[in-house]
């Protein structure tokens, strides 16, 4: 009986692995790490709007919204605290303000909100990579799976690697309406850490929308594709490095050593 029910198993597996759409990995190295975890949780991306006045004639790739960051300083900024932007009207009469919801609060400046062009975007800030986020117990590397779904195209990087290109095939004209479904890549992470993160999205015209989900539990489902978590949390994601790192405990004994000895010098000092 259990010979039958091994049998099963292994068909099943075998039936599941030709079934799934192959999926892409990455390794991220652990030198590409900024620094450890810390103890607080995140509170969210840098967001840069870079409005494209007559973007209609002129944005068609990936290089093209590179190009307009290279050269330009953002419209105005915000802080990206749930990237799902899913403004729901799809016909191009979205304002600033639809596409961000809650985030169109810090704006900066404020009045951008109410008006929009064709658009570049870009998030970035430093993710939380922990080893109980690992999908794949059976290696070693700390995986985490991730997905975009966006109109039109965008890309992201952690540590430098680009993990998703999230775009159609023409290298010429990378248009197009993206679904979270069919982007899908793991990230292995050689060590725990605080990695670097960068998402560059871009909008020609009309319909907009970014989706960014993982396997990172803690945020609530939003048409999540099947085996992922949601979106990514807040929690995971920081605009800056901590300014406030907590020293490791040798090291504030290090530095108490230090400061004392200081202080008895200063007295000897004024002392002598
Ligand atoms: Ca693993
Ligand atoms: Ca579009």
């Amino acid at each position: 009986m259990w010979r039958f029910a091994l049998a099963a198993a292994v068909a099943l597996a075998v039936c599941w692995a030709v079934v799934q759409p192959a999926r892409a990995g990455v390794l991220i190295p652990a030198s590409a790490s900024a620094g450890p975890v810390p103890a607080f949780s995140g509170t969210g991306l840098n967001g840069s709007y870079y409005a494209v006045p007559n973007g209609f004639n002129t944005l068609r790739t990936m290089a093209d919204a590179d190009g307009v960051i290279a050269a330009n300083s953002p419209t105005a900024t915000f802080r990206a605290t749930r990237l799902y932007y899913q403004p729901g009207l799809g016909d191009g009469s979205e304002t600033i303000g639809d596409i961000l919801g809650a985030d169109a609060a810090t704006l900066d400046p404020p009045s951008v909100a109410n008006t929009r062009d064709s658009s570049v975007w870009r998030f970035d800030g430093y993710i939380a990579i922990t080893p109980d986020l690992d999908i794949d117990r059976a290696t070693p590397e700390i995986d985490v799976e991730f997905a975009i779904g966006s109109d039109d195209a965008s890309r992201l990087r952690i540590g430098g690697v680009e993990v998703l290109l999230v775009a159609g095939p023409d290298p010429n004209d990378q248009r197009g309406v993206f679904s979270a479904n069919d982007f899908r890549a793991t990230a292995s992470f050689e060590a725990a850490g605080l990695y670097p993160v960068e998402i560059v999205w871009w909008d020609w015209y009309g319909g907009i929308y970014l989706r960014w989900y993982s396997s990172i539990p803690g945020s609530p489902d939003a048409d999540t594709p099947a085996g992922l978590a949601g979106i990514v949390p807040t929690g995971s994601l920081y605009p800056s490095l901590p300014l406030a790192a907590v020293p490791e405990p040798a090291s504030v004994g290090l530095l108490a050593a230090g400061a004392a000895g200081l202080i008895g010098r200063r007295l000897r000092r004024r002392a002598g």
